[in-house]
């Protein structure tokens, strides 16, 4: 049985992850870790453990302590804060993953790294972006996601760490809030919708950006980590994507449930540098080849799914 650490368990990501995993792998298998205590119970049903990912003895006691075989690393800044941060976020993305890649190396861990589109540039092809192609990212972010690529392609071919990522589009969910990141208002608008039937927007209302429902970035996750390794020609990191809409699209969507809905657009200049300096679509054929990566969720039933359980959550009409 797999013993797993989730580093940035709190997280967007990491909140339902590690309820997928402690259905899949049974809990007490799984330990979920951050930088901060869980205020609410992440999933009460198994063990929490503070690990600051800057610091290699609090990494290494965890998975000592646990006896883990697999570590999903997700702790990091998102694009929006690492550009206000840009130090801080070099610190932590790299510095954090360096310190995982090495407790892997030295404890025999696979190790699951998130990159982004974020880990494309302006000089990228924009449509339907190929697996294999130029990355020249003019953020912070984008750099520590590159270079987090780069090495952990490193870790496995220099020592045999079994590392696997996926290029993740923006991610919604109704579980965590996101936190930092420039695809947020995809997740704001619907909390917006239902609160006050209208929403301000940062992003353009043609900003055209892939993006995926989270019960299928948590799927991806999990399946590549199954996958059989002999079929994978990539590991760092996997493009995959579900869905690609502009801000107006996923507007014209919600109100097919809230007709009255409406939208402003009050641009922030700096997320959309950041959204436009990203591709407008991923080509994800080597996931759906090499490990049968397939979404389910497009923006009819992920938009019907969100607002049906964001009313539930907010105690909504
Ligand atoms: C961000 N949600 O906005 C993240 C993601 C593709 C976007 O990497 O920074």
């Amino acid at each position: 049985m797999k013993r797993i650490l989730v580093t940035g368990a709190l997280g967007q990501i990491g909140a339902e992850l590690v309820t997928a995993l402690r259905e899949r792998y049974e809990a007490d298998n799984v330990v979920a870790s951050d930088i901060r205590m869980p205020a609410r119970a992440v999933d009460p049903d198994g063990p929490f453990e503070y690990v600051d990912c800057t610091e290699r003895r609090q990494l290494d006691e965890a998975v000592r302590k646990y006896q883990v075989d697999s570590i999903y690393h997700l702790a990091s800044l998102l694009s929006a804060t690492a550009e206000e941060k840009p130090h801080v976020a070099w610190n932590v993305n790299m510095g954090g993953l360096y310190r995982v890649l090495e407790v892997a190396r030295e404890n025999r861990c696979a190790v699951f790294f998130p990159s982004s589109i974020g880990a494309f540039g302006p000089s990228t092809p924009p449509h339907k972006t190929p697996q294999d192609t130029l990355q020249r990212p003019t953020t912070m972010y984008g750099v520590t996601k590159v270079a987090g690529e780069l090495l952990c392609d490193y870790y496995y071919r220099r020592f045999g760490v079994d590392t696997r990522g996926l290029r993740y589009p923006g991610l919604i969910s109704y579980v965590a809030p996101p936190g930092g990141g420039t695809t947020d208002y995809a997740v704001e608008i619907f909390y917006a919708a239902i609160r006050n039937r209208r929403y301000i927007c940062f992003l353009g209302p043609h900003t055209c950006l892939d993006m995926m429902y989270m019960p299928d970035a948590i799927k991806a996750a999990i399946d590549l980590m199954n996958a059989d390794p002999a079929r994978l020609r990539h590991r760092n990191a996997f493009n995959v994507t579900a869905v690609n809409f502009t801000p107006e699209q996923l507007a014209a969507e919600i109100r097919k449930h809230i007709p009255e809905f409406t939208v402003e657009y009050e641009v922030d200049p700096v997320r959309q540098a950041i959204a436009d300096s990203w591709p407008n679509s991923l080509d994800d054929s080597a996931a759906r080849d090499e490990w049968d990566w397939q979404p389910e969720y497009d923006l009819e039933a992920m938009t019907r799914d969100m607002l049906e359980n964001l009313r539930v959550k907010l105690k909504a009409g």
